[in-house]
């Protein structure tokens, strides 16, 4: 039985374990989950991920949520045994891997998300704190590119931490209008990323995550 990710495409962590998922070569089973109904707080839902957060992922009658705990379990379970992906054994890689899934969490899309929770969920316009709190997380993550040169988010090889990356910038980006300019190794990056295969993944969310940002804002 495929596992099933509970979600919506707007979603920008839900996203990032699509993209996973497709880079594994990983079926799921997607089932919706409409988060301006509410339906991510019924009790049904909290018994299954008490956070009341998507991405959740059920898989043979185990429940984990947060899409970097995620995509760790599904590259652990389903990917190729020492893949680049997410080495067990490769300590040196895997440890970087994790920091980069720890930087998302906490600094990129833990920015990110106090600007859209608050703005989709409760129609507050962010202020110039929070905006500044998510510059400076897109301005750490330049300066990781610019020192070390590499091609992804750890060294020169896909990641698991590229997914969670990728889709915190290509929908954080829209707060910050001139990232292009301010952030240039962010954006080579982006540009490479958007032409793999498994950003289709990222496609259709992060248009319905644009327009339902645009609407808010106006
Ligand atoms: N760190 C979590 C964040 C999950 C999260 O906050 N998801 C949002 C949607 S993008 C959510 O479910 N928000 C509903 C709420 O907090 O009420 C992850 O990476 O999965």
């Amino acid at each position: 039985m495929a596992p099933i990710l509970f979600g919506t495409s707007a979603s920008v962590p839900f996203r990032a374990v699509l993209m996973c998922a497709k880079q594994l070569g990983l079926n799921l089973d997607v089932r919706n989950v409409d988060l301006m109904a509410g339906e991510h707080k019924t009790p049904e839902f909290l018994r299954k991920n008490p956070m009341g957060t998507v991405p959740l992922l059920e898989d043979n009658g185990f429940y984990l949520s947060d899409s970097h705990a995620i995509n760790g379990y599904l590259a652990s379970k389903y990917g190729k045994e020492n893949d680049p992906l997410y080495p067990a054994k490769d300590l040196e890689r895997k440890s970087l891997i994790d920091h980069r899934l720890h930087f998302d969490s906490s600094l990129l899309a833990g920015s990110g998300i106090l600007i859209t929770k608050p703005l989709i969920l409760e129609n507050t316009k962010p202020d110039a704190k929070a905006l500044e709190r998510l510059n400076n997380a897109f301005r750490i993550l330049n300066s990781i590119f610019e020192i070390e040169k590499s091609t992804f988010v750890v060294g020169n090889s896909l990641s698991i931490a590229d997914f969670n990356i990728i889709s915190s910038l290509s929908s954080w980006k829209y707060f910050l209008p001139c990232w292009e300019k301010d952030f240039p190794y962010l954006k080579a990056y982006l540009d490479k990323m958007a032409k793999e295969e498994f950003y289709k993944e990222n496609l259709e969310g992060l248009s319905a995550f644009n327009h339902l940002v645009e609407i808010k804002l106006k």
